[in-house]
């Protein structure tokens, strides 16, 4: 579309985005939030450069936005202490499109009476920003109201206890590749459209035609080039259930090591379920033989289950493999690669998720067909933090001193992102009641 962009990359400070943007003087800025913190830093970030003066239009989007916040909350910051001008704004832009449309106005390339987007009246309905709800959400959640959870049927016994780290040398890209969601890449992350002209068969066709070879294509290259670098942190810890809390026992001392604090539902119509719940509570009484299940001096504290927990990684190999190709303006290419690499980190996920089952002997439920794995067809669930289940990034911080993720090259940032970008964790549930849920 002859415009040239600047790619900063991610979780770049506020400076570093002014002095490239003194350097390359461009038309616009654009923030992209993807976490829900990001909306609040890109509120810091605003009202830091109009406290500096600056009025060069801003373009935000990004999962964690909505219009009316940007158009209410973002411009207003933006204009703080400034004359008002009309050229000092901020805007949202729902897919890439609409940004592409902005730009086109911003840079004059539409006559002035035709200008739709960066004239038209900001979004009245002022809503919460994703942050302020999923803070009264955690407010409320506060409140303890027992669910009607069964007790699990049964406390499955891991192969070990404490953590473990598997490497690039166990992981074979193809079998992870198999896990890869396809919808999630070819619709989500390459933008491959069905749209309303094509029926199943000829979308069937054309992802058969121009994605799968692309797919291919990237797992050879990827296998023989490393441009990917997988390893895995897991392992598994006693718990046991108080109210809204998880409490985790170290499995050697059997003292209580961590304590997660989960939110509850609270609207009427919900079942108030808690992830707390899935767990037997405190020194309940044991069942059957399990209490052989469990490390002697965790139950003697009270502990009578086990959590599993993972982080996966594609390594920094996968940051420095898809920046590698931005900085040669190599964009489809890029666009490629990094959706591959990210929904790479996805499918590991999915793929330990399995392993884990198998390694907990509750695999049996699962579905013989990969694809129905993406819908929870097995026993249990994974929840990520910053999910809508367990909303709070912070517990990511209990996670890394469980897992000791820095010795497979993780690190949290002050946001509590993963980096490298392409990562991601779970804590693990066999509770077979166990699925996805809002707050
Ligand atoms: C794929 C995915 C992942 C992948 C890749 C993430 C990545 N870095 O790209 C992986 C598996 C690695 C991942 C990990 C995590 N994820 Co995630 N993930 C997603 C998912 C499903 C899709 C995001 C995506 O890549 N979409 C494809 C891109 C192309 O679309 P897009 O980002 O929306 O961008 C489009 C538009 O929004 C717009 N746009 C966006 N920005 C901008 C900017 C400008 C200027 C313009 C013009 C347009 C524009 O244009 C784009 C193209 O049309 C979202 C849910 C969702 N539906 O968005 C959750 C989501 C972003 N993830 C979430 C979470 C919580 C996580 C984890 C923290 C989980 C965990 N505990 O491990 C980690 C964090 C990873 C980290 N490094 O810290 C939450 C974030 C909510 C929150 N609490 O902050 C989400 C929203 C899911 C949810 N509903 O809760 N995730």
């Amino acid at each position: 579309n002859g415009y040239k962009v600047v790619n900063l990359g991610i979780k770049q400070p506020v400076e570093d985005i002014i002095a490239a943007f003194e350097k390359h003087r461009p038309d616009a800025i654009g923030l992209s939030g993807l976490l829900v913190k990001s909306t609040v830093v890109m509120k810091e970030n605003l009202e830091w450069m109009a406290a500096r003066g600056y009025r060069v239009p801003v373009i935000t989007g990004g999962a964690a936005l909505n219009r009316a916040y940007v158009e209410n909350d973002l411009r207003a910051s933006y204009r703080a202490g400034l004359s008002g001008r009309a050229d000092c704004t901020v805007y949202y832009a729902g897919d890439a499109f609409e940004g592409l449309g902005l730009m086109e106005e911003l840079c004059g390339q539409v006559p002035a009476e035709k200008r739709t987007l960066t004239t038209r009246a900001p979004r009245v309905a002022r809503r919460k920003t994703a942050f302020e709800e999923m803070e009264a959400k955690l407010h409320a959640g506060e409140a303890y109201v027992p669910s009607k959870t069964p007790p699990a049927p049964r406390i499955p016994k891991p192969p070990f206890w404490g953590r473990r780290l598997v490497r690039a040398a166990e992981l074979d890209l193809a079998t992870i590749a198999q896990y890869i969601n396809p919808n999630a890449l070819f619709r989500g992350q390459w933008g491959f459209r069905q749209g309303q002209t094509l029926s199943k068969d000829e979308w069937q066709k054309l992802v058969d035609r121009e994605a799968v070879p692309v797919l291919k294509r990237l797992i050879a290259e990827t296998t023989a080039q490393g441009h990917l670098d997988p390893a895995v942190a897991y392992g598994y810890w006693p718990v046991a259930s108080e109210r809204n809390d998880l409490i985790i026992f170290d499995p050697v001392s059997g003292a209580e090591t961590a304590r997660l604090h989960l939110p509850r539902q609270t609207d009427d119509s919900h079942r108030h379920l808690c992830i707390a719940d899935y767990f037997r509570a405190r020194g309940a009484a044991a069942v059957g033989d399990e209490q052989s299940s469990i490390p002697a001096a965790a139950w003697a504290n009270g502990a009578r289950d086990v959590l599993a927990c993972h982080v996966v990684t594609m390594g920094e190999a996968a940051s420095r493999w898809t920046e590698r190709l931005f900085a040669a303006d190599n964009y489809q290419e890029y666009l490629y690669a990094h959706g591959f690499s990210v929904e790479m980190a996805e499918a590991l996920a999915e793929y330990w998720h399995k392993r884990v089952r198998q390694q907990l002997g509750i695999a049996g439920e699962d579905s013989m067909d990969i694809a129905e794995l993406f819908t929870q067809n097995y026993q249990g669930s994974r929840y990520s933090f910053g999910y809508p289940a367990c909303p709070r990034l912070e517990d990511q911080l209990i996670l890394q001193r469980l897992l000791g993720w820095e010795e497979i090259g993780i690190h949290l940032s002050e946001e509590h992102q993963l980096v490298p970008e392409q990562s991601t964790s779970a804590v693990i549930v066999h509770h077979p009641s166990a699925k996805y849920f809002n707050l």
